[in-house]
C-alpha cells in the first residue's frame, strides 16, 4: 500500500513485528540506507511528514503508552521491602525437535514491567542504589550482522526507551557485572518464579535457573518472591490493558460472525478453526490466545477437546472456545451454536438455561465477593436450571451434602477466571473480586447422553455500580444467533 504513494522514496519491506508490538518507529531497510544503526535512528528525519503517519498505520499493533509501563514500575517498586533489588529475565525461546522452536513469548510479568517484547531481555530495579542511573536497567540482546541476517532486526538502546520509559538500556552482555555490583548493595533480591496454582512445574525456565545460580553467588541474601506483589497488581487492570483486551475481544468477535455465516453441516471443525486464524491475522492479531476448542455433537463434552478433526453434522450443536490476542492481551470467548443454523426445542432450553446462569453470575460477579464463594452462589443457580432440564431430582437435590455432587456430573468446572495478559491470568489465592478486574463468565451444561454440550463465556469488567459487559455486542441470545447465521 506504501508503494501507491506517489512521491515515495522508500520500500518497508523488513517489518520487525517485536519492534512493532511495543514502539512507533518503523524499520527500513534497502530503500534509504544499508547502514542499520542510521536505518534505526535516524529514519525519522529521512522520511516526509505523511510517511511517518502512514508507516504508524502499517504497524501490526497499535503502540502501547509507554506510561502504562511507567505506571506498573512505580506501583511494584511501592510495594518492596527497604534496600531491595529486583531482578527478572525473559522467557527462553523454546525449543522442540532437531533445531525447531516454538515461537517466541515473552515473560509477561517482564512485558507488564518493560513492554519489550524480545528475548534475553532482563531486568533490574534497584530503588536504593547509590547510583541514580543504577536505579532502573534494562538489558537487551545487542544484535550483529549476523542476527540481522538471520532474524532480522533487534531493538535498539533508543527504541527499547521509547517501548519502555527507561533511560538507561544496556546491552545484555553488562548485565553480570551490573548484577553483582547491585546484589553487594541490596539486603532483599526479588527473583520470578510462576505461582499460578495450576501451572505446569515441568520446564526449568530462565528465570528459575537465576534463582539457582544466584543463590550459590549470594547465599546470605535475602530471597523474595516478586510475583506476590506482581500478583496483586496485575490483577486490576489499567485502562491502557483495558483498550488492548476490548481490541482483542472485537477481533474474537469478528471472527464469531464470519464463523456463523460460514457454518453448515458437513463443514470440519478444522475449517471453522482456519476461520477464525484468518480472521483474527487479517486483524492485526497474531493468532489463537490459546489452542481453539472447536467440538461439535458430543465432543463438546470433552473439556479441552483440541483434537477439531471432526465433521459438524445436520442437527448438532458445535461448542467453539476461541479467542484472539492482541498487543499480547487475550480474549476469551465461547459460543455454542446450532450446525444448521435452528435451535432444536431441546437445544433452545439447555442453551437459555445456561445463559441464564451466565446472566446470574453476573449479578454476583460484584467486589468483595470470594472466588469461593462465589463458585459456591453460582452452583445454586445452576442446580435449579439442572432440575428445569430434568437432569436432577428435585428431591434428591434437597437431601445431597454441600459438595453438590449433582450439579458438579453437569458442570465440572469453574465459572470465572481473570484475564489480561495471562489467558488465565495471575491472582493472589481467593482475593476478592475488585474495581478494574476483568474476569470470564462461562457455565456450561455437558450431557454426554445426548451428544449435546452447552458453554457460553462473556468477559466482563468489574465496574463501580455494575460489571461492564465486554462481549455487549456479539449475537449471544437464540434469536440473535439465528439471525446471524441467516444473513
Ligand atoms: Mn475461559
Amino acid at each position: 500500500m506504501i508503494k501507491e504513494r506517489p512521491n515515495c522514496q522508500v520500500e518497508l519491506n523488513t517489518l520487525d513485528l517485536k519492534v512493532f508490538r511495543s514502539i512507533n518507529i518503523a524499520i527500513f531497510s534497502g530503500g534509504v540506507t544499508k547502514d542499520k544503526e542510521m536505518n534505526q535512528v535516524s529514519c525519522s528525519t529521512l522520511l516526509p511528514d505523511w510517511f511517518k503517519t502512514s508507516a504508524l498505520i502499517h504497524m501490526r499493533y497499535e503502540a502501547i503508552d509507554p506510561q502504562f509501563f511507567v505506571r506498573n514500575r512505580e506501583r511494584l517498586l511501592q510495594n518492596l521491602k527497604p534496600n531491595s533489588l529486583v531482578v527478572i529475565h525473559a522467557n527462553d525461546i523454546f525449543p522442540t525437535n532437531a533445531d525447531g522452536t516454538m515461537t517466541f513469548r515473552q515473560n509477561n510479568d517482564l512485558f507488564y514491567l518493560t513492554g519489550v517484547d524480545q528475548e534475553e531481555t532482563v531486568l533490574i530495579l534497584s530503588p536504593d542504589a547509590a547510583l541514580e542511573e543504577d536505579r532502573a536497567i534494562l538489558f537487551v540482546r545487542e544484535t550483529s550482522e549476523q542476527i540481522a541476517i538471520w532474524e532480522g532486526d533487534k531493538l535498539s538502546k533508543e527504541q527499547a526507551t521509547e517501548a519502555s520509559g527507561m533511560k538507561n538500556i544496556q546491552w545484555t552482555d553488562a548485565f553480570e557485572p551490573a548484577f553483582r555490583r547491585l546484589a553487594l548493595q541490596a539486603e532483599n533480591i526479588y527473583l520470578h518464579t510462576n505461582e499460578y496454582v495450576a501451572a505446569s512445574q515441568i520446564v526449568e525456565t530462565r528465570n528459575r535457573r537465576f534463582i539457582s545460580r544466584c543463590q550459590e553467588l549470594y547465599p546470605l541474601h535475602n530471597y523474595e518472591r516478586v510475583a506476590v506483589p506482581l500478583q496483586q497488581l496485575r490483577m486490576v487492570k489499567d485502562p491502557e490493558e483495558i483498550k488492548f483486551l476490548q481490541k482483542a475481544i472485537d477481533i474474537t468477535e469478528a471472527g464469531f460472525r464470519r464463523v456463523l455465516k460460514f457454518l453448515k453441516p458437513g463443514v470440519g471443525e478444522w475449517e471453522l478453526e482456519a476461520e477464525y486464524l484468518h480472521e483474527f491475522v487479517r486483524s492485526k492479531s497474531r493468532g489463537f490466545s490459546y489452542s481453539p476448542i472447536i467440538g461439535s455433537g458430543k465432543n463438546a463434552c470433552a473439556l479441552h477437546y483440541l483434537d477439531n478433526d471432526d465433521i459438524c453434522e445436520d442437527g448438532e450443536m458445535v461448542l467453539m472456545d476461541v479467542g484472539a490476542e492482541y498487543g499480547n492481551w487475550n480474549a476469551d470467548m465461547t459460543r455454542t451454536v446450532p450446525v444448521n443454523g435452528k435451535f432444536s426445542p431441546r437445544q433452545k432450553d439447555v442453551y437459555e438455561a445456561v445463559l441464564r446462569v451466565m446472566w446470574g453470575a453476573n449479578d454476583i460477579l460484584r467486589p468483595g465477593l470470594t472466588p469461593s464463594e462465589y463458585q459456591k452462589q453460582v452452583l445454586e443457580i445452576m442446580e435449579k436450571e439442572l432440575i428445569g432440564l430434568g437432569l436432577i431430582d428435585a428431591e434428591e437435590a434437597k437431601k445431597q451434602d454441600k459438595s453438590k455432587k449433582l450439579v458438579k456430573k453437569y458442570f465440572m468446572h469453574g465459572t470465572s477466571h481473570h484475564l489480561g495478559l495471562d489467558v488465565h491470568d495471575v491472582f493472589p489465592a481467593n482475593a476478592p473480586y475488585a474495581v478494574g478486574q476483568v474476569l470470564t463468565i462461562e457455565p456450561g451444561i455437558y450431557i454426554p447422553e445426548e451428544d449435546l454440550g452447552v458453554r457460553i463465556e462473556n468477559d466482563v469488567m468489574i465496574g463501580e455500580a455494575d460489571n461492564v459487559n465486554m462481549f455487549a455486542n456479539f449475537p449471544t441470545t437464540v434469536e440473535e444467533i439465528e439471525a446471524a447465521m441467516a444473513e
